[in-house]
């Protein structure tokens, strides 16, 4: 089953959902819920969000991609940068400054694209223990941020495309990966 509950995902063992698969593709499409739970699992969760984001080499992760539709994802961008976890998060942009860059995501494996978001932002969220905060972010991680908090929405990079792109990568994935 793609949908579970956090503490089902604990259970069970955290595994990546991917457009690959219809069944995850719609659970990737649906908009997630606000965390109302604070308890130690969250905590827990997030340590495992991080395990298995950092097993796949990537730099974020939403829950929404491992199946729980709770407003949760990490991020972190290099092994010696800091983890953030962002809880119930609220992103506006700072500025007019967009830029464009190359985005892929762990739930559309092998595609990349480059497009256009804004360079700085500030969010305002909770951490892995429900505490409050508020953070500005730019640069790569002003992205990363936007991209995952777009998952919370049920929206994915290629989905920013256009439409001719996005029907190639639709036929990607029909027929695998064969030429
Ligand atoms: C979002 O995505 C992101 O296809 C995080 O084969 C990415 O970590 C925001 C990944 C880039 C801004 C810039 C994708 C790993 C990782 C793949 C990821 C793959 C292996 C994606
Ligand atoms: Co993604």
């Amino acid at each position: 089953m793609s949908l579970l509950s956090r503490d089902a995902a604990l259970e069970q063992g955290l595994s990546l959902l991917t457009v690959e698969l219809e069944a995850d593709a719609e659970v990737l499409r649906r908009k997630s819920e606000p965390v109302q739970d604070f308890g130690p699992s969250l905590e827990q969760f997030c340590q495992r969000m991080f395990v298995l984001m950092k097993e796949s080499n990537g730099i974020g992760l939403a829950a929404p991609q491992v199946g729980v539709l709770e407003r949760i994802f990490v991020v972190q961008l290099a092994e010696n940068e800091p983890a953030y976890t962002f809880v119930n998060p609220e992103i506006e942009p700072v500025g007019d400054w967009v830029e464009e860059s190359e985005e892929g995501c762990l739930s559309v494996p092998g595609i990349y694209a480059a497009l256009s978001r804004s360079q700085r932002i500030v969010v305002r969220a909770r951490d892995a223990k429900g505490r409050p905060f508020e953070s500005g972010a730019e640069d790569l991680l002003a992205v990363c941020i936007q991209h995952e908090n777009d998952h919370l929405e049920g929206i994915l990079f290629i989905d920013y495309l256009k439409r001719s792109q996005q029907k190639q990568i639709r036929k990607h994935f029909e027929r695998g990966s064969e030429p």
